[in-house]
């Protein structure tokens, strides 16, 4: 945070300064206590969810020009020309549903949040991988500023449904709006990051500008681009892929080198830019950081 405030104009450094005293003085900023203790334990926890020496940044142009986005196309070189007209702003993201303070947050909002910078693997459930240095907030710090109920146990994320702009929406390739969802405690976990950024700038459209969901130990379809909606609920989400093609698209998707798609292993993976497979790592690495989520489940079964 400390680097992006010295480089902030002095007028929305003003601004973002009102914003966090109206939390406080709405007893918001109270309810980030706990969440950035386990922010501490995240960085200086026993995990080493460091990337090893040969594990590069995935190159800025790979990640701007190879993407998933089927709002747009399914042809992964297509989207970055078809994303550049999509209206980015203004935007609202609303969080709802079983939470004590339903918000509707700005992106000025957003950007007075305290943010965060990581380097997460992202590995794709077709079999390939990048590394990307995110940033963004983390996705528990807004949570608690909605403060969810005691009922709330899962969480769905909604993107954006603007067939006018994503032509892709035109053909029923997906159910509209890409939805997703993950359970509050995976929600809540430090890993879990609200990003707004990526390699030290703003999000592109074509990887889910304004503002998208990361969570590294899954497949990244779990990774939602163009959220507007967050809603707290207390039951397990119907998510755009699972409802498609359950028997190929979990609701957990954890990434798992054990669990194979049913039409290829998912036993290794080509990182973009290199030319060997590597193998896959359970959890895609950060088994260390999440596997004691998962205890007592079967992970052939819920997959
Ligand atoms: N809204 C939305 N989010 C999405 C997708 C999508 O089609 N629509 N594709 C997912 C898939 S399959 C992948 S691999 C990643 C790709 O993210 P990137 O283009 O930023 O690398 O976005 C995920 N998030
Ligand atoms: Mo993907």
């Amino acid at each position: 945070m400390t680097d992006e405030l010295s480089i902030t104009p002095q007028t929305i450094f003003q601004r973002r300064r009102h914003f966090i005293r109206q939390l406080l003085a709405l007893g918001l900023c109270g309810q980030l206590g706990p969440v950035r203790a386990q922010e501490a334990a995240f960085d200086s926890n026993k995990c080493d969810s460091t990337l090893a020496a040969d594990e590069p940044l995935t190159p800025e142009k790979s990640a701007l020009h190879y993407n998933n986005y089927y709002e747009f196309s399914t042809n992964k070189e297509a989207v970055a020309t078809l994303a550049q007209a999509f209206t980015l702003r203004p935007w609202e993201l609303r969080v709802d549903g079983a939470v004590q303070r339903p918000l509707v947050l700005s992106l000025d909002d957003l950007a007075a949040l305290p943010g965060v910078q990581r380097t997460y693997r992202l590995r794709c459930v077709e079999g390939w991988s990048m590394v990307l240095p995110w940033r963004g907030i983390p996705l528990a710090d807004l949570l608690a500023l909605a403060q969810p109920k005691s009922e709330a146990k899962f969480v769905r994320f909604i993107g954006t449904l603007r067939p006018a702009e994503m032509i892709g929406q035109r053909r029923p390739v997906l159910p509209w709006p890409y939805t997703e969802g993950l359970r509050l405690d995976e929600a809540l976990h430090p890993l879990t990051l609200l990003a707004t950024g990526l390699y030290d700038a703003p999000l592109s459209p074509q990887n889910g500008a304004p503002v998208r969901i990361v969570v590294p130990w899954k497949y990244a379809f779990k990774s939602i681009k163009a959220i507007t909606r967050i809603e707290l609920i207390t039951e397990q989400p119907i998510t755009s892929w699972n409802q498609t093609v359950p028997s190929e698209y979990g609701f957990y998707a954890n990434v798992n080198p054990d669990v194979a798609h049913p039409r290829w292993s998912q036993k290794r993976e080509v990182r973009i830019g290199e030319l060997r497979k590597r193998p896959t790592l359970p959890f895609n690495g950060y088994a260390c950081d999440v596997a004691h989520l998962y205890a007592g489940m079967d992970l052939q079964r819920d997959f």
